[in-house]
This record gives C-alpha cells, sequence and structure tokens, in this order.
C-alpha cells in the first residue's frame, strides 16, 4: 500500500512544467488501477488549489483499437478543468510534451446525470446541447509508452480541449453516423465517424455515468463532457494547420503556435 500523496505531487509538477517523467509503475510497484484514478484525483486536487476549476469529464480508450493495444475491456475517464480550455483553436506548443490531437463530439449537460442505471435516453433528456471539439492530448510519459495504470494517473493523457462555437440539438443528426476528416497542412492524414466511439458516443456517456457512479460522482449541470476519438491521434508540431472537418457540421481549423 503506497501513500499516494507523494505520487500525486510528482505528476503535478510534471504535468505543470510538461517535463517528461518515467513511468510511475516502474518507481513504485504495486499501485492498482484504483489507486491511478485516486491519484489522479489527488492531482487535479492540487490544480484546483492552485486556482483551477473542475468542467467535466473526458474518456479515453473508447476504440476498439486502442483497448486492443492496451488490454483492457473498458475505456477510462479523465478529468476537465477551465485550465485546459482553449478559448481558441490555436495550440501554443510551450507547456506541452509531444502533443497530438483527436477530433471529438462533446456533450454539454443541463442537468445532473449520475447513477449506475443511466440508459442512452436519459442522457438525451439531461443534454443542453452536442459540438464537435477536439482534444490534445499530451502524455508526461516518454515516448508516450505507459500501462494502464499510469495512463489514468496522468490524468488519461488530458493536456488541451476545445468545443466548437455552435451547439446543435442532440437530436440533430446520428451522431454514430457523423463523418470526420482531418486535414494536416491541406492532406486528408485521418477520417471516421463517430461510431468509432464505443458504437454512438452516448454510450460512453452511459459508461462515465457507471464510473462516477463507483466514486460517488456524477456528471453536473454546465459540464462538458469530451466522449473520445472518432480517429487516431494526430501529431502536431509548430506551424501546422490542423482542419477539423465535420461532415454538414462544420469546420474546427486548428493552428499550431511555438
Ligand atoms: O483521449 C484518449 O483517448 C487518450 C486516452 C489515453 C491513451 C492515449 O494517450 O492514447
Ligand atoms: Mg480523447
Amino acid at each position: 500500500m503506497h501513500d499516494l500523496a507523494p505520487i500525486a505531487d510528482f505528476v503535478f509538477q510534471h504535468q505543470r512544467e510538461a517535463r517528461e517523467m518515467g513511468r510511475l509503475t516502474n518507481q513504485w510497484p504495486g499501485l492498482t488501477v484504483e489507486d491511478a484514478y485516486r491519484i489522479q484525483a489527488l492531482v487535479v486536487d492540487r490544480m484546483i488549489a492552485g486556482g483551477d476549476r473542475l468542467v467535466g469529464w473526458k474518456m479515453g480508450l473508447t476504440s476498439a483499437a486502442k483497448q486492443r493495444s492496451m488490454g483492457v475491456a473498458e475505456p477510462i475517464y479523465g478529468r476537465l478543468t477551465e485550465g485546459m480550455e482553449l478559448a481558441e483553436p490555436v495550440l501554443p506548443l510551450a507547456g506541452t510534451i509531444h502533443p497530438r490531437v483527436e477530433p471529438e463530439v462533446a456533450f454539454v449537460f443541463k442537468r445532473a446525470l449520475g447513477g449506475s442505471a443511466v440508459r442512452p435516453r436519459d442522457v438525451w433528456l439531461a443534454t443542453e446541447c452536442v459540438l464537435p471539439a477536439f482534444e490534445i492530448i499530451d502524455s508526461r510519459y516518454e515516448n508516450f509508452s505507459f500501462t494502464l495504470v499510469d495512463v489514468v494517473a496522468d490524468n488519461a493523457s488530458g493536456c488541451r480541449f476545445y468545443v466548437g462555437e455552435q451547439g446543435f440539438s442532440p437530436y440533430a443528426c446520428s451522431w454514430a453516423d457523423v463523418g470526420v476528416v482531418v486535414k494536416k497542412n491541406g492532406e486528408v492524414v485521418q477520417a471516421g465517424a463517430g461510431a468509432a466511439v464505443l458504437g454512438h458516443p452516448v454510450r460512453s456517456v452511459v459508461i462515465l455515468t457507471q464510473m462516477l457512479a463507483r466514486i460517488g460522482a456524477e456528471i453536473e449541470p454546465g459540464m462538458v463532457v469530451l466522449t473520445g476519438g472518432i480517429t487516431e491521434a494526430v501529431h502536431l508540431a509548430a506551424g501546422d494547420r490542423v482542419d477539423i472537418v465535420f461532415d454538414q457540421l462544420g469546420t474546427i481549423p486548428l493552428r499550431v503556435t511555438p
């Protein structure tokens, strides 16, 4: 049994300074997934103590391919804070290590949603709107290489996120069928559809509520949930322009600056 506070201090410092670290599981063998979620929460407590605010949740490992590569059957979740949100689709590389971008669908909630028995239709009733979004993931581990425990403790690689300006009714379309193309410097580098996220992004929210119920937490009114990457993540470098084209729903033009 480890004292988790010094481990959380270690992760917090590496996240704050955007500094690479070795795997926690090498330095502190025996950590469990439950310990890792506790470390994640303690790290975010430190951010909040410094003036930040919890504004939502992110889901990760939501594609069959990512789950297979990590040897898991369940997605993971991370926490979103105000300080992680980009006001405009511009990513300064300063403050990151080796960032990648993922197109995602974001849900914003008007009502609290929680418990272990949430159904998809409960999600729709609690949702204010759905928006095209992107997440910047930036593992603090060397070479983006980690175990499940490591990545959970590192806030599921969460770094920054951006939510588009135009919100859509949850009923505007089938979010499983929404097509997304990612163009980097004019060239198509990824393509996918909402169904890549657990068959339908709404399932990601259902699973999140079940996972949060285990720790007595829930989605609160006003919170945003990033449901998971629709395509493989795309590597970013200074000067890149990445257009994330959501079929019928608009394009988010991401610029990467030094
Ligand atoms: O948001 C994500 O899907 C990332 C989950 C963590 C694994 C990774 O960094 O690829
Ligand atoms: Mg993601």
